[in-house]
């Protein structure tokens, strides 16, 4: 099995190895593979990837560190083990302590790192959370083939004027890696954004009984998937069949709301067109456009949207979790 693309070097986190001062070598790969993401890929044992910018720019602290806690342990309740990725003083993070998750968590100058963004911090020796487009292959660096998030970024409103397109759906044509996500938030062009993932080649299915693509709050989009899969089973069997056709694209499953928190999502829904119209008004652009809504719906639902937020992401490593083992049992 190709496992890793990368040469592990010489490991140069300041946390992990307290007693050596913190030195950026340049001819070293400024990556820290945690030692049970590194055991659990050595000895062939699922593992399952996190994103951070939902720590650094998704949520308030202290949901953020609690969430960010939670979704770990959800992941090792099915003997998988989680990789939260991010960067912390220009090193790349694949697996973290609670320090590090701490930090993230806490750090008021902690940067949104996209792909385009890890060299800078590297570079730069800055601290940031990991998007769904630089954690995607930041994973792949590794060898971990699948990754759980809440919701995966898409084409912008009016982003055919802005040309606002989320790099997550680049990196999704261009990564083998799985991604389970509650689909995408209405606050993007749900329609374009599929259009654009077919574009790449990415291979999209709806978790459950139907096709319906998920919006994050509401369990359909008025789109339809291109599939789904009904199971944990058949979710395992397309994945495993996307990598035995040796595919350079990844694979989307988007994963509906749970029926409990479904009831808020026509409200949640609401507030995000009114934020839509104040980050225009306030001409916010580029990369700061989602956290800025995501801060304003969670301000306008007085916390109805965080606390849905987190069930979501909650479930969705609770599927992956589940996927990430399947994968491990399934003779490829
Ligand atoms: N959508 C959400 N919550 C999030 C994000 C997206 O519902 O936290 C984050 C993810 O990390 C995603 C990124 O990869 O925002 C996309 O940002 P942009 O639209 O700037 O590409
Ligand atoms: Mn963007």
């Amino acid at each position: 099995m190709q496992r890793s693309l990368i040469v592990f070097r010489k490991f140069v986190c300041y946390h992990c190895q307290p007693r050596r001062q913190f030195q950026f070598e340049s001819n070293a790969t400024p990556l820290c593979v945690h030692k049970n993401v590194k055991k659990a890929l050595n000895e062939n044992r699922p593992v399952l990837a996190l994103e951070s910018t939902i720590i650094t720019h998704g949520m308030p602290y202290p949901e953020n560190l609690k969430t960010a806690i939670d979704v770990e342990s959800i992941a090792w309740d099915h003997d998988v083990v989680p990789a939260t990725i991010g960067v912390i003083n220009g090193v790349v993070h694949v697996g973290m302590d609670k320090v590090h998750i701490e930090t993230l968590a806490t750090s008021s100058n902690s940067i949104k790192i996209s792909k385009r963004d890890i060299a800078v911090a590297c570079a730069k020796q800055l601290t940031g959370g990991t998007t769904v487009s630089a954690t995607m292959l930041i994973a792949h660096w590794c060898g971990i083939d699948i990754f759980a998030t809440g919701g995966v970024g898409g084409v912008h409103r009016k982003g055919e004027d802005t040309m606002d397109v989320s790099a997550d759906l680049r990196q999704l044509g261009q990564t083998p890696v799985t991604v389970v996500s509650a689909g995408v938030k209405s606050i993007l062009d749900i329609p374009r954004t599929l259009e654009y993932l077919e574009t790449e080649g990415v291979t999209v299915a709806t978790f459950g009984p139907t096709t319906d693509f998920p919006a994050f709050f509401t369990k359909t989009s008025g789109c339809q998937s291109p599939t789904n899969v009904k199971s944990v089973e058949e979710a395992v069997n397309l994945v495993q069949t996307h990598k035995n056709l040796k595919m350079e694209s990844g694979v989307l499953i988007a994963v509906p709301i749970p029926d409990e928190e479904a009831s808020v999502g026509e409200k949640i829904n609401k507030a995000v067109e009114k934020a839509i119209m104040e980050c225009r008004q306030h001409n916010i652009e580029g990369n700061a456009v989602t956290p800025f809504i995501l801060d304003q719906v969670n301000k306008l639902t007085e916390g109805a949207s965080l606390a849905a937020n987190i069930v979501l992401i909650q479930n969705n490593v609770n599927i992956g979790a589940q996927i990430a083992k399947g994968l491990k049992n399934k003779p490829s």
